[in-house]
């Protein structure tokens, strides 16, 4: 694979490298920042991510913690392109607001929770969206569709054929038990109060729920963060995203990641991204490696005008 100084936002990279490369960011700086494994994928591939967090006094107020997934989707190569961009924003950045946000924080990024599909999109199938577990005579789970709430309910299939295949039964799949395991002792152990996913593509930021028009007991406090986040996004870059709730925004769905998140951890503060994608002339999900940086940074812009929104709430 491409060896790690190779590594940048100009081109987009296979996992062993991505993998590679959070080895490479804990090396350099061992006091801030630990790789961690969830635990494998169906295909026996770790779940890699980094816990960023900065020297803090014994004496000062325990800190709250962020949790980005990223690369539920396989072919949404975006998503952990961005997940790294934000890592080495939190440990290079020379924004002083920035680095005040980066030591706010226990981070918790995961930039791809379906390896498997990941890796399938480079020898395989570059549209492939699913795990690859497995099932009858096909493959794979939309992960996004296994989650325990309102599983199986709307906007996802029972048939292992398709790519919206919601499994065998709610949080059937080891991916999903992985991020559950994990997400739940965050909220135990580190004072977790924001979950955030990176998808593509659509220019959205969403919050829950997406199976059902029901609002949130903090729909309101959403909405507002929202707004505020696209307002940073526009001032970046001029990109307009639209903001609202998940089932409003882009379909109704069920056994999202965040629905769980929200309704089942009692997680007040979620968001889904839907980061940019391609020009109309070109190939569905196929983002030009160009776009990469400014993506990420428009991305970022919002990551940070949320955390610290939700810090005032
Ligand atoms: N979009 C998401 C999907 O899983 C979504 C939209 C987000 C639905 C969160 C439910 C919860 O369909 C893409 N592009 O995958
Ligand atoms: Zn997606």
């Amino acid at each position: 694979s491409t060896p790690v100084t190779q590594f940048d936002w100009q081109h987009y990279f296979q996992l062993d490298t991505i993998y590679d490369w959070l080895e490479h960011v804990a090396r350099q700086s061992p006091e801030i920042v630990t790789v961690l494994d969830m635990g494998s994928s169906t295909e026996g591939v770790p779940i890699k991510g980094v816990r960023i967090s900065y020297p803090q006094e014994a004496s000062s107020a325990p800190r709250t913690s962020v949790f980005i997934e990223s690369g539920i989707h396989a072919r949404e190569w975006i998503a952990p392109a961005t997940a790294t961009y934000f890592i080495n924003e939190l440990l290079h950045s020379s924004d002083p607001t920035v680095q005040a946000l980066a030591r706010s924080q226990n981070w918790l990024i995961f930039p791809c929770i379906n390896p498997d599909g990941y890796k399938y999109t480079f020898n395989g199938d570059r549209m492939w969206r699913k795990s690859r577990a497995p099932h009858g005579v096909c493959r794979g789970v939309d992960l996004n569709r296994n989650y325990p709430m309102r599983w199986n309910t709307t906007g996802t299939s029972g048939d292992p054929c398709s790519t919206f295949y919601s499994g065998p039964s709610a949080g059937s799949e080891v991916e999903t038990q992985r991020v559950m395991r994990f997400v739940e002792k965050l909220v135990r152990t580190e004072n977790l109060r924001t979950y955030i996913a990176l998808h593509s593509y659509s220019q959205l930021l969403m919050f829950p729920y997406s199976s059902t028009p029901e609002r949130v007991h903090n729909y309101d406090d959403l909405t507002a963060i929202g707004k505020k986040a696209v307002a940073k996004i526009k001032s970046l870059t001029g990109r307009i995203y639209k903001s609202g709730s998940i089932y409003e925004t882009i379909y109704p769905s069920s056994g999202g990641s965040k629905d769980w998140a929200h309704g089942e951890l009692k997680l007040n503060i979620t968001f889904t991204f839907e980061l940019r994608g391609p020009p109309d002339s070109e190939v569905l999900f196929i983002l030009p490696a160009r776009e990469i940086e400014p993506t990420a940074r428009e991305a970022f812009g919002a990551v940070q005008t949320i955390v610290e929104e939700a810090a005032k709430r």
